[in-house]
Formats: structure tokens, C-alpha cells, sequence
């Protein structure tokens, strides 16, 4: 993430307009005949803007297939949709989803992850659950994916290095799994951990970061019905490169909050450790808010390149969703909390 690492201009806008393109086609066709099956979501969505709109698009966004080139078919389908979603039609095209990512145990460039993804065995897979929790558990991820209804979330992600996209994903509430465990009352925040295995993420060798790579929420932002964990994205269980089997997915925070392949999660007393607020404290903050108005010690954080669109786009306060988490952080001051 440092200067000179950022992102190359993409490749992907000329070659990603016209598959968004079919399916915004796609999308107005069907969502014409979803709308009017759909009152509770409508009104899911009416509440969504009284109360601070987290989407002012059209509402019924239904769940599309995966993109032709994939072709398989959702094990998961139909999925519930959320009235937390963006409009699907903004989704950014799976291939630069899955092409262009940042996953340092996989490489440093933006293309690295999605080759050498086939280091990762993702299945099995367990998530330990520990720390202040009354039910501390190791459990199986396709347990925890049977545990809770999924959703699908379209949710924007902003990188800290001022790239976006619009990412469809497929998962449940955190807040889900942290009431089923039960933390206990001295439980503040929630630290989550990245497998450590250097055989399967190569980039572990390399002493770029302080491995394994940590997160954490504080336990309200943890409890946000927004925070969401992933296991999928455009209807089909996630790829190496995007974090598989789960991942974490915090969509008001730049996107290196989100903590990639978990095996771990913590529930603890005090701040935990977070990777990039360790390896740079001055440039990555503990809260990493997205927050137009404060910079980067060395770039602007005020606008944004859409991945897939040719005009950077200004950007937003708590990257849009500020009328659904702002309260959570009335009376401190951001800019010093960034
Ligand atoms: N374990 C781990 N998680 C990670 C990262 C990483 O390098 N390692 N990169 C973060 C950053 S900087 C971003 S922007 C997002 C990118 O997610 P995506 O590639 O699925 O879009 O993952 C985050 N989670
Ligand atoms: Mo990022």
C-alpha cells in the first residue's frame, strides 16, 4: 500500500464496460417483474432511506446468476436479498473482482492473487471462536454457513489507496454469529487473524508485513448489522484471491479493515493488534473510516477511481453509509481517530 505500489491505471475499463453494460440490461429486465412481487423488501428499503438511506436506487435488486464465463451454478441460490444492498446493476464486473486484488500473503501486485490463489486449500476449513465468548467453539465454515440465512449484500469497497469497486457478496451478519457464541461482559472489541501458513500463502515468507495478518472491530462496530461475513460474491463461493472460504467485510472502512481467510476470532478486553495501523501507525488509523476529509498522509483521500469507470468519482463520507454508522462514533474527533 505504499506509493510505490499503488495501482497501475486499469486495464479493466475498456474491456469491464460492456459486460456491465449486459447486465444492467439484465438487471432493469428483471427487476421490473421482482419489484412488484417484493413489499417487504420495498419496505426494507423505505426504511433504509427514512432513516438514512444507505440506498437510494431501485429497489429489488434480485439475485442475478454468476457471469457466463464462470457458468456454475450457485449453491446457494435463491438468496435472500438486503435492503442494505446498492443497486446490482453498479456491481463492478466479477473478472476485475477477482483479477485485480490486494492480498499481500499472495503476492504485491494487483494481478499476483488471482495466480497463485491455487496455493490456498480452502477446504476443509475451521474458524475458531475465542477470547471473551461463553460458547468459545472451533467450527467447521460450511457449518457456519448452514447456521445463518445468507444474503446477498451489493456493498461499495474502498480502498485506502483511493480505488473502488461495487462487490456483490454472499454472507451473513456478524452480529449473527457473535449472539449465537455469547461474549461475555468484559468483551470490548473483536480481533480477527488470517491463516498462517507459508506453504499455502507464499507472501508469508517475505517480511513486507508482520504476519499473520491481524484485524479488529470494536465490538459495536462489530455488532453493526452492515458488518458482514463473506463467504461468496456474484453468487458463488469465494476465490482464493478474495479471501476464501470467509472472510470479513466492514463496507464504511477502507478496505484493509476486512480480513481475508479467518481463522480466528477473537473477542477481547482490550485494542487488539491490527496489521497496517502496526506497520504504519501515522498512515493507517485503528478506525480507517473512510473519510474524504482527511488524506493520506501522502494522497488525496477525496475522490476515487470506480474501478471499470473512466471519471474518478468523489468520495463519500463513511464511503456513503454515513446515515447507518455515523452515531457510532459521535464525540470522537475523526480526524485524529482516523
Ligand atoms: N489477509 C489479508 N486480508 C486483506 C488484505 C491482505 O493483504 N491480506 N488486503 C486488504 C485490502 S488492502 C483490501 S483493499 C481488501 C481487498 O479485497 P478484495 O481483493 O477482495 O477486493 O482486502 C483486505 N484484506
Ligand atoms: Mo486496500
Amino acid at each position: 500500500m505504499v506509493a510505490q505500489r499503488l495501482p497501475p491505471e486499469p486495464k479493466g475499463a475498456e474491456i469491464t464496460a460492456p459486460a456491465l453494460y449486459a447486465r444492467r440490461r439484465e438487471f432493469l429486465a428483471r427487476a421490473g417483474a421482482f419489484i412488484g412481487t417484493s413489499a417487504g423488501l420495498g419496505a426494507g428499503l423505505t426504511w433504509l432511506s427514512e432513516r438514512g438511506g444507505v440506498s437510494s436506487g431501485p429497489p429489488g435488486t434480485p439475485p442475478a446468476p454468476p457471469p457466463a464465463p464462470f457458468g456454475q451454478a450457485s449453491p446457494w441460490s435463491p438468496l435472500t436479498p438486503s435492503p442494505f444492498s446498492v443497486p446490482r446493476g453498479e456491481a463492478t464486473a466479477f473478472d476485475a473482482v477477482t483479477t485485480y486484488n490486494n492480498f499481500y500473503e499472495l503476492g504485491l501486485s494487483k494481478s499476483a492473487p488471482a495466480r497463485n490463489a491455487g496455493s490456498l486449500r480452502t477446504a476443509p476449513w475451521t474458524v475458531r471462536i475465542e477470547g471473551e465468548v461463553h460458547a468459545p467453539q472451533t467450527v467447521d465454515v460450511d457449518d457456519l454457513t448452514r447456521w445463518f440465512p445468507l444474503e446477498e449484500r451489493v456493498y461499495r469497497m474502498r480502498c485506502v489507496e483511493a480505488w473502488s469497486m461495487v462487490i456483490p457478496w454472499v454472507g451473513f451478519p456478524l452480529s449473527s454469529l457473535l449472539a449465537r457464541v455469547k461474549p461475555t461482559s468484559h468483551a470490548r472489541f473483536v480481533q480477527f487473524t488470517t491463516l498462517l501458513d507459508p506453504e499455502q500463502l507464499p507472501g508469508q515468507t517475505s517480511a513486507v508485513l508482520d504476519w499473520p495478518y491481524v484485524e479488529g472491530l470494536r465490538l459495536d462496530e462489530a455488532m453493526h448489522p452492515l458488518t458482514l461475513l463473506a463467504v461468496g460474491l456474484y453468487g458463488t463461493p469465494l476465490l482464493g484471491q478474495n479471501g476464501a472460504p470467509i472472510r470479513l467485510v466492514v463496507p464504511w472502512k477502507y478496505g484493509f479493515k476486512s480480513c481475508k481467510s479467518i481463522v480466528s476470532i477473537a473477542l477481547t478486553r482490550e485494542r487488539p493488534k491490527t496489521t497496517w495501523a502496526a506497520a504504519g501507525p501515522s498512515e493507517y488509523g485503528f478506525y480507517a473510516n473512510v473519510n474524504p476529509a482527511v488524506d493520506h498522509p501522502r494522497w488525496s483521500q477525496g475522490s476515487e477511481r470506480r474501478i471499470g469507470k473512466l471519471e474518478r468519482i468523489d468520495t463519500l463520507a463513511f464511503n456513503g453509509y454515513a446515515d447507518a454508522v455515523a452515531h457510532l462514533y459521535g464525540g470522537m474527533d475523526l480526524t485524529q481517530n482516523f
